[in-house]
């Protein structure tokens, strides 16, 4: 199994703060740096595996969009119950692919995966019983998010479901600064220095856009989903469940 060591990406002061990008760097820091980062990331990796359990058909595929190191990928594939069942895995980061296919190499579980390096804006699911969206369409420019739930709900069969956790921001300004407070205490809890939360938060600005949970209700919705809403909250940092 591959070794990881501890993220310190932004532990020195650096000259100028690049933008965010899921390069090698954050590869080899990606489990530490998303336990450390994501409030409630461990009971959302296993809340998917216990969906899987109860959603996924025999005979149907499930998609993990935006899967890193197979987190999703491998939650799910420990609980599923049916039989001739594929896991599509995608994303478009290459280290983050090679090192997830170590990952999955590493791992003897029934059922197949498949892994695909490509932008989940040119992925047309197919035959879906469930879809994984883990903190990856915060990533993806607003004005293209509408198009992928649509193309997640046209590759789900009926009755299937999709998984979409976001960080969020909230309306109300005073919720809102405390929500990012609460977060930053959470990270200061465990191990992030002040320099290290302001260079991130300066490195994901632009990258990572954040949205209302109103918006996100909505844009499923408009997508065709019938059944909405949020299913786990943390601070800011949310899951919804959108049943077709
Ligand atoms: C987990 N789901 O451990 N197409 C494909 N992949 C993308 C795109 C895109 N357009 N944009 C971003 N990504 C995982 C955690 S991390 C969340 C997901 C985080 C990929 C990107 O390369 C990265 O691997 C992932 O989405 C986001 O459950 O780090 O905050």
């Amino acid at each position: 199994m591959p070794e990881y060591r501890s993220d310190r990406l932004y532990a020195d002061p650096l000259a100028g703060v690049s933008r965010f990008a899921f390069d090698q760097a954050v590869v080899d820091v990606f489990p530490d740096m998303i336990k450390r980062s994501v409030p409630g990331y461990a009971t959302i990796i296993n809340m998917i595996g216990d969906l899987a359990e109860r959603y996924v058909l025999s005979g149907s595929r499930c998609y993990d969009l935006g899967c890193s190191l197979g987190a999703a990928t491998l939650a799910m594939r420990h609980r599923i119950r049916a039989t001739d069942v594929k896991i599509v895995a995608v994303d478009n980061s290459p280290a983050m692919i090679e090192r997830c296919q170590q990952v999955l190499a590493a791992d003897p579980a029934e059922p197949e995966v498949e892994l695909i390096c490509a932008d989940i804006q040119s992925l047309q699911p197919t035959n879906g019983s469930m879809a994984v969206l883990n903190f990856t369409l915060q990533f993806v420019p607003l004005d293209q998010r509408l198009v992928v739930l649509e193309q997640i709900y046209q590759g789900l069969n009926p009755g299937g479901v999709l998984i979409l956790s976001e960080k969020v921001v909230f309306e109300d300004q005073v919720h809102n600064d405390l929500m990012i407070e609460l977060h930053h205490n959470f990270k200061r809890a465990n191990g992030y220095s002040e320099l290290e939360i302001a260079q991130k938060r300066s490195a994901l600005e632009q990258v990572l856009l954040p949205e209302s949970l109103a918006t996100h209700r909505d844009r499923l919705r408009a997508a065709g989903f019938s059944s909405v809403d949020v299913w786990f909250q943390c601070f800011n940092f949310a899951s919804l469940i959108a049943i077709k």
